[in-house]
């Protein structure tokens, strides 16, 4: 998500700690590098120029330049910095004190409306509400279509109107009478969108919003498309008063220069990130969260969170034990990897995760499920034995095994070198993640500096 600028502030952090001490001149060029990170990242300079001056005149107060490891101090200050841009908590959804709760989501055409209609629905159904949809983008059948489509994949209702109702505002009536008839207590509504910003199309927002007094009006901006995006996010701002952004397409290779900016730029808070074409690849955003993932320390609580979705409780904390034990075997590993596709596409997983040492190199192995079936054949055609000690593995066996489950001997070979990774990983990590959340991960360690 924040690939580019995190490997960049990362090695400015590395070049500060090797200074040693610091001093008004490292820390200037420090500076620097981190202004030169940010604009190229995308950020709007008007927040670079901001953050850089908070960073600034905290960063050379005495007390870190006095320190005793004045790097960690900076990169604690960056990091809160961070976290005070991108609105310094979650922005929680807002709703109506008398449903429906209306959600108008606007936006330019292709910036992914009618995709987070659909994933904003079924979140929301995950969420306890019950919501319906309605398109009103009159001009296009096929939006309409779209949404119908979007509707029947989420299995979540729609109200697609009848073939008097082609007005926006006839069609918006309709619906929420149909949402207050069938007990829905949300109404999300697709609006039309326009490759540039018009004004026929905002005077109908503005007609819808007066009808409708929505409680979110909710811009959908393109990650992929940078500043625009910020740009065109603070002219809706301006015409028509947005309560919050989500932002889409941050799964793609944008600079994340627009997540950083938008909150500063329109005073309005990012709301969700969309990750993915997926309906449920929609994640409510976390400032401190994201800020940690800036900097390369992982978004644990995210993964945590997901994690603790699919993954048997019990089970986890019986796999804490042996891996505290050493008593992880290969079989374990096997439910592991098991369990793993089910939290989704391991990259996803693994970019969540810090990137330190053996992580960042397990985050460029692309795993796929093929190669998740694999080994899954591998250790089941291991003996009981073999599979509670890995150490018996010797060549013989790994060309028994080979052979036993289809693979080939360097297939088991690499098998067997990531199970002594993960192990090795999953101990150094068992104390937190599994356990006590958060506990293990301050952040001096986590950094290793
Ligand atoms: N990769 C990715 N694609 C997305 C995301 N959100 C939307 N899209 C894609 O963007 C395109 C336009 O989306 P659509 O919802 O039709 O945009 P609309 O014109 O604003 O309604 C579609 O191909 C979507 O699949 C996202 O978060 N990630
Ligand atoms: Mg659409």
């Amino acid at each position: 998500m924040f690939d580019n600028l995190s490997d960049k502030l990362q090695r400015v952090f590395k070049n500060l700690r090797g200074e040693g001490k610091l001093t008004p001149e490292n820390m200037e060029a420090a500076l620097r590098e981190i202004r030169v990170a940010l604009l190229e990242a995308d950020v709007n300079f008007r927040v670079v120029k901001q953050l850089i001056e908070n960073i600034k005149v905290k960063a050379m107060g005495e007390e870190v330049l006095m320190a005793l490891s004045p790097s960690q101090q900076v990169i604690k200050i960056v990091r809160d910095e961070l976290i005070k841009i991108l609105g310094s908590h979650e922005s929680k959804l807002r709703f109506a004190n008398e449903p429906p709760s209306v959600l108008l989501i606007v936006g330019l055409q292709g910036s992914g409306k009618t995709t987070s209609t659909g994933k904003l629905a079924r979140w929301l159904s995950k969420n306890g509400h019950r919501p319906l949809m309605v398109s009103v983008d009159v001009y296009r059948p096929a939006a309409r279509e779209q949404l119908r489509v979007v509707a029947r994949d989420v299995n979540l209702p729609i109200y697609t109107g009848t073939p008097e109702e082609t007005l926006p505002a006839d069609l918006v009536r309709s619906a929420r009478k149909e949402a207050v008839n069938t007990g829905r207590d949300v109404l999300l509504v697709d609006t039309a969108g326009r490759l540039h910003i018009d004004e026929d199309l905002m005077t109908e927002l503005q007609q819808l919003k007066e009808q409708l007094s929505p409680v979110e009006i909710l811009f959908v901006a393109d990650a992929m498309t940078g500043q625009d995006a910020v740009k065109s996010a603070d002219e809706f701002h301006k015409k028509l008063g947005i309560t919050g952004v989500i932002l889409t397409k941050m799964d793609g290779d944008a600079r994340g220069g627009a997540a950083l900016s938008i909150r500063h730029v329109t005073g309005q808070p990012l709301k969700f990130v969309g990750v993915g074409e997926k309906f449920d690849a929609l994640e409510p955003f976390f400032p401190d969260r994201a800020a940690s993932r800036i900097l390369g320390m992982g978004d644990v609580l995210s993964f945590i969170e997901k994690a603790e979705e699919v993954i048997d409780k019990k089970q986890a904390v019986e796999m804490q034990r042996k891996l505290i034990d050493n008593e992880f075997t290969l079989e374990d590993f096997r439910d592991q990897m098991k369990q793993l596709r089910k939290l989704g596409p391991l990259e996803s997983v693994l970019s969540m995760m810090p990137q330190v040492g053996i992580l960042k190199d397990l985050k460029n192995v692309k795993v796929d499920e093929k190669e998740i079936t694999h080994v899954v054949a591998i250790i089941d055609s291991m003996t009981p034995k073999e599979r509670a000690n890995h150490m018996l593995v010797n060549g013989t066996r790994r060309r028994r095994i080979a052979k036993g489950s289809g693979t080939t001997v360097q297939e088991v070979n690499q098998l067997l070198k990531q199970y002594a990774q993960a192990r090795k990983m999953m101990k150094s990590f068992s104390g937190g993640l599994l356990g006590k959340k958060m506990g293990k991960f301050k952040l001096p360690n986590f950094l290793g500096v």
